[in-house]
């Protein structure tokens, strides 16, 4: 085909003019960017340059869905940390008495209970307490036991008030204690005790309290019932009252006495002037003194006990 001269002219002069445009346009970019950086052309994975912002940019777009969980992995001293995590939060689902112990477990051990964690709220920890599960109820928190003098209990104030010797064995639970755990709840008492005779007895008190350090754990109790003579009341003699008297340690003379009670009885008590009755004196079933005495009307004498436990409980 031959094509006019007219038309090859116009021709020509279109593709050059296409050319010097697009060489315009290279140069023009070139100088766009030495310019403002921040607006120049980004290369993309596809090769292909374009803008990233030429305006103002538009509002933000809507939250993208949540991501998959991550895998923790946890180093020795996390681990640690994660385990005494558990451990001090462990103590809020802890009992906060005996009431959940088992009773047939004790029956088939042929025991009164065991030991048991229970959750003291102001300490925000647990401590180890004997549970006696079988005796006239149960759900009972053994707080002194007495059995064969293995541990002395001639001690200073601060073993009283924290406790001594194991929750097993022969022990004192400790003031400050029994101070929290019934302090605050209508609690009862009870007493059992063995002569040394193997006679039993027990003193039972509806209720039963023991005041705070700032008061020397003052003695509470009301409600006797039992075949032992209520003791903390003695029922002719003012001065040997115990009921409402503070505690007194061999280092710690709280009682109304002229004398030291606790230094001369050899134990911690709720001492007036000084007692009849002193389940936390020296143990001795050979020798009338001091003893560990409760006094018995009926008979007018201390009887002397080879075994006792004092223990309390919430009322039902
Ligand atoms: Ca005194």
């Amino acid at each position: 085909m031959v094509i006019p001269p007219i038309l090859a002219l116009i021709l020509a002069l279109t593709t050059l003019q296409a050319a010097q445009c697009q060489v315009a346009d290279r140069a023009f970019r070139d100088l766009y960017c030495q310019q403002c950086q921040s607006l120049c052309p980004m290369q993309q994975s596809t090769g292909q340059t374009e803008l990233t912002r030429v305006g103002k940019a538009g509002p933000p777009g809507p939250p993208g869905p949540p991501g998959s969980a991550g895998k923790v992995n946890l180093t020795n001293v996390e681990r640690m940390v994660d385990r005494k995590l558990n451990e001090k939060v462990g103590f809020l689902f802890a009992p906060r008495n005996c009431e959940n112990f088992s009773e047939d477990t004790a029956k088939s051990l042929n025991v009164t209970g065991g030991l048991n964690d229970i959750f003291i709220p102001s300490y925000l920890d647990t401590k180890e307490v004997y549970c006696d599960v079988t005796t006239d109820g149960g759900n009972w928190i053994v707080f002194q036991r007495r059995m064969n003098g293995e541990v002395d209990f001639s001690r200073d104030w601060i073993d009283y008030v924290t406790g001594f010797g194991k929750p097993s064995r022969e022990f004192w639970l400790g003031l400050e204690t029994i101070h929290q755990l019934t302090y605050t709840s209508n609690t009862e008492l009870r007493i059992d005790m063995i002569e040394r005779n193997g006679e039993q007895y027990y003193a039972k008190y509806s209720s039963f309290y023991v005041g705070p350090e700032s008061d020397d754990y003052r003695l509470h109790v009301s409600g006797y019932s039992g075949n032992a003579t209520d003791s903390f009341a003695h029922p002719s003699n003012p001065n040997a009252r115990l009921n409402n008297q503070r505690f007194s340690t061999r280092d710690a003379d709280h009682d109304r006495s002229g004398r030291h009670c606790a230094e001369i009885r050899k134990g911690g008590w709720w001492y007036n002037d000084c007692q009849w009755s002193n389940l936390n004196g020296k143990y001795d079933i050979v020798n009338d003194w001091p003893g560990v005495v409760w006094y018995h009307a009926p008979t007018s004498r201390r009887l002397h006990m080879k075994y006792t436990e004092m223990k309390f409980r919430r009322k039902l």
